[in-house]
């Protein structure tokens, strides 16, 4: 149906709406035209016509974090905050050291799978270069 494949195009909610009162049909008058027909003139008709309301649905939040370990050289860790998490060189020294100095550091808050393609660079780069860098993600 047109009016539905819309809302599938636009994502919005339908909602009903009732169309005015409409006079109580008394029947085929003369004139009118047979059984089955209408002419579209003049319809008697009751019926819904729906309106859309944009629906607003916030997207469910993940925490990507880095963990320390004692083996991942700092510059690599740097340059995977730069690369994967489009930070400066300086927020990236920061945010390796908070997470060097306290075991555990927040790289950025994402929806789910900006988030997990986020973790799975870091840990394929880790791999790839045989480091043992842990980046996990964790709802908000
Ligand atoms: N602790 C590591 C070292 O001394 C550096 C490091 C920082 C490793 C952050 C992992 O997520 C990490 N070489």
């Amino acid at each position: 149906m047109i009016i539905n494949d819309l809302f599938a195009l636009t994502d919005e909610a339908p909602v009903a709406l009732r169309l005015a009162p409409v006079p109580a049909y008394a029947g085929p008058k003369e004139g009118d035209p047979g059984k089955g027909g209408g002419d579209g003139k003049g319809s008697t008709e009751t019926g819904t016509i729906t309106k859309t309301r944009p629906k607003t649905k916030r997207p469910n939040l993940y925490r990507v974090v880095l963990l320390n370990d004692d083996y991942t050289p700092m510059e690599f860790v740097i340059l995977v905050l730069q690369d994967v998490f489009n930070k400066s060189r300086e927020d990236a020294m920061q945010i390796m050291l908070h997470v060097h100095q306290k075991g555990v550091g927040e790289c950025g808050i994402y929806p789910y799978e900006v988030a997990e393609t986020k973790v799975t660079r870091v840990m394929d780069t880790a791999r790839k270069n045989q480091h043992p860098l842990q980046c996990v993600m964790e709802k908000q």
